[in-house]
């Protein structure tokens, strides 16, 4: 394996530091503040290609590898957790699920508007009752000549309110039949179907959370994504990939707080010295940087078993897992680093800590990953 970035995850890297640097970064703590989803940033990064990357040319994306969508988030992430949650979870669900397995006439309706930012995706597999356990979902679409109407509720949707187009999951056969739950694409104004916000949220609040609810939604049957039946499958292989988008978002966010660690500690002066100069500080840099080091190299190798089309559900847990526990330690380390400043929003720190929080929760708890790691071990 070849561990130099190549030259498109540097123009990538380079491309998305200036962008986060100039239009994130100066808002990011407004964002924060007010729970603001900045849909126009959004736009933005649709236009330089970041919200289709792995998309081929051909639907409008930007046609490259988990390589440089790993890169992409992990400068994010460095800067604002909460954006990098947006572009992950709009790249890897959403704009995932209908690229991996819509036919050719969903992807070229809805890949090129997705790629450019016309379209903002969301993604809804969980529900107020049913988090780990997905596969219990309650909400249910039942056949109606040509149409599906679609009852019941998702929780925790990412872009529920302002996404323009949504895949979601729903029971469209017997409770607990891996074969009888489908796919469908929810497009916004569709009678029935509305949004409600989700506020107060710990961490990642410049990222939109929501709650669909659907009130006898008419789907029409070309909505259907894949073979009817087999969107539980589907989502699992979509969460497979996701994950490592999510592990690349924790490689970014203790990065950055790392860094925020590092030039405090050589700035801060007590009992006469740089407080970097005392072991009890600097063994907590060693620490961070090795274990972010590490994230790094499970994410990329889970990057390279996707692009070479292997399996990745136990390479993707294992990334994911350790990546999202080094980013709440990272955040963790940095808050205690700075002391009082960092328990302030003075100081980056306690964002960090709030935003990489997220990650070992969504997209599959920490515990769900050594589920899925440990199943495949003894299988
Ligand atoms: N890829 C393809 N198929 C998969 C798969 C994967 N990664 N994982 C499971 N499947 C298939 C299984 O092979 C099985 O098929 P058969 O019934 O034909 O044998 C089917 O899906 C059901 O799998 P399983 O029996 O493992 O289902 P469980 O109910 O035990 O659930 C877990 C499996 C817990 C791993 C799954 O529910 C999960 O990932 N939960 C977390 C959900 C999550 O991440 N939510 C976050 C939402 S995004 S914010």
């Amino acid at each position: 394996m070849n561990f130099e970035k190549n030259e498109n995850q540097q123009m990538i890297a380079q491309m998305v530091r200036d962008f986060a640097e100039k239009e994130i970064r100066p808002y990011m703590m407004d964002w924060d503040r007010d729970e603001h989803f900045p849909v126009e940033t959004m736009k933005r990064m649709g236009e330089l290609g970041l919200l289709g990357i792995f998309v081929p040319e051909a639907y409008g994306g930007s046609g490259f590898t988990y390589f440089e969508y790993a890169t992409a988030l992990m400068e994010l992430g460095r800067v604002c957790g909460g954006i990098g949650l947006s572009v992950a979870a709009h790249n890897s669900l959403c704009t995932g699920h209908i690229y991996y397995h819509g036919n050719e006439e969903q992807k070229q309706r809805f890949l090129p508007k997705l790629s450019s930012g016309e379209f903002i995706g969301a993604w809804g597999l969980t529900e107020p009752n049913t988090g780990s356990d997905a596969m219990r979902m309650k909400t249910t679409a039942v056949k109606e000549g040509n149409d599906w109407i679609i009852n019941g509720a998702k929780n925790w949707i990412t872009h529920g309110l302002s996404g323009d187009v949504a895949v979601v999951l729903v029971r469209t056969g017997e409770l607990l039949d891996s074969n009888g739950i489908t796919a469908f694409i929810i497009e916004k104004g569709m009678p029935g179907f509305s949004a409600v916000k989700i506020k107060d949220k710990f961490g990642v609040r410049a990222s939109e959370t929501a709650e669909l609810i659907f009130d006898n939604v008419r789907v029409p049957q070309e909505n259907v994504l894949g073979e009817v039946g087999q969107g539980f499958k589907q989502a699992m292989q979509v969460l497979d990939g996701g994950r490592i988008s999510i592990a690349a978002l924790g490689c970014g966010i203790a990065r950055g707080a790392f860094e925020a660690s590092v030039k405090y500690a050589k700035e801060r002066e007590q009992f006469g010295q740089a407080i970097a100069g005392f072991q009890a500080i600097a063994f907590k840099l060693a620490d961070m940087a090795t274990e972010i080091e590490a994230s790094e190299l499970l994410t990329f190798q889970a990057a390279y078993r996707k692009n070479n089309k292997l399996s990745v559900t136990k390479e993707g847990a294992f990334a994911k897992y350790f990546s999202s526990e080094v980013a709440v330690k990272c955040g963790n380390e940095a808050v205690q680093i700075m002391g009082g400043y960092g328990y302030t929003r003075e100081y980056p720190a306690e964002k960090f800590l709030r935003d990489s929080k997220l990650l070992t929760i969504g997209e599959g708890t920490s515990e769900i990953q050594k589920l899925v790691i440990s199943r495949d071990l003894i299988k």
